[in-house]
């Protein structure tokens, strides 16, 4: 099941009777590609990515666990992205029987040098699904598994680069009116105006208790991409525009142009877990033909 990927560093790839396929990396437990049954690749990955540790890999789907941003004190999100990940042997039992599950099972443990900075005993198990219509779902669970009586919190995101042919054509829906913290302007708190997002500048911001599903419009790829979350109250929106794209080595100059991030995320409110016990965040994404798809 598990291959070598760039740099020799182990992946597994999922792949669908439709001819949908998905990779993920043992390190970061990160999905890196996801293609739908055409071939084309949702996902944006930077030309420029750095696959060797202990660097993250820019794009595809970085988790940020324990800490999103850096909302606390440990290393910008969190460790769990340049962490080497293994084949949960163990996996909690599949929702579905389905003879077309493809699906992968992870899992990532904190090491003694982990334990320092988080000290704290987690058992922290991915799945990665690709659903016959070449549907993506991620599901995480962090259990608390402290043997003395100490609760834990975090903060959490699926920190998904979506791949669009050029930003500027962009539009989300579904954070219209919300209340957002913006990260540009020291984390203050504004609302959205009524208006579908669209991008023209740099955006970095969290929307706090957002519906369950958004939608990514992409006009000139005549696509819209779905994410549906569960146990994921706010959402991340980000493009780093042209002067942070040029500053950041790994992701290239006009790499801003193609890619949204999107991210199904818990950052105002930390999770809480008592020992023993276990938080659930999924998020899924899926693909409709821009016409298909109506707000209202
Ligand atoms: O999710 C948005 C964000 O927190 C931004 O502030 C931006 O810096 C981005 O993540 C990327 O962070 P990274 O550490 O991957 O360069």
């Amino acid at each position: 099941q598990v291959v070598k990927g760039i740099n020799g560093l182990d992946k597994v790839v999922l792949r669908q009777i439709r001819g949908s396929s998905a990779e993920v990396y043992l390190y970061g437990g990160q999905v890196t590609s996801w293609k739908n049954d055409r071939g084309e690749q949702l996902l944006f990955v930077s030309n420029k990515a750095i696959f060797k540790p202990p660097k993250e890999i820019r794009g595809g789907i970085p988790i940020c666990f324990p800490q999103f941003s850096d909302f606390g004190s440990l290393e910008k999100h969190g460790f769990a992205r340049n962490r080497m990940w293994s084949i949960d042997t163990n996996p909690p039992p599949p929702t579905t029987n389905s003879p077309s599950r493809a699906a992968i099972d992870l899992i990532l443990k904190p090491s003694k040098e982990d334990l320092k900075i988080f000290p704290h005993s987690f058992e922290f198990r991915l799945r990665v699904t690709l659903g016959l219509e070449g549907e993506l779902m991620l599901t995480s669970r962090i259990r608390n598994a402290n043997s003395d009586q100490k609760p834990f919190k975090f903060t959490f995101a699926y920190h998904t680069y979506f791949s669009v042919s050029d930003i500027s054509e962009v539009r989300v829906e579904g954070l219209e009116t919300l209340d957002y913290l913006d990260n540009m302007k020291k984390r203050e708190r504004f609302t959205e105006q009524g208006d579908a997002l669209t991008f023209e500048s740099e955006v970095d911001k969290v929307y706090l208790s957002s519906p369950t599903e958004i939608a990514v419009m992409d006009h000139e790829r005549k696509r819209t991409f779905l994410i549906r979350k569960n146990g994921l109250p706010d959402a991340v929106v980000w493009n780093p525009w042209d002067k942070k794209s040029k500053a950041m080595a790994d992701l290239g100059d006009n790499g801003y142009k193609h890619m949204i991030c999107i991210e199904a995320a818990a950052v105002e409110k930390p999770i809480f877990l008592k020992p023993g016990e276990e938080w659930i965040g999924r998020q899924e994404l899926s693909t409709v033909p821009a016409s298909y798809y109506c707000s209202e």
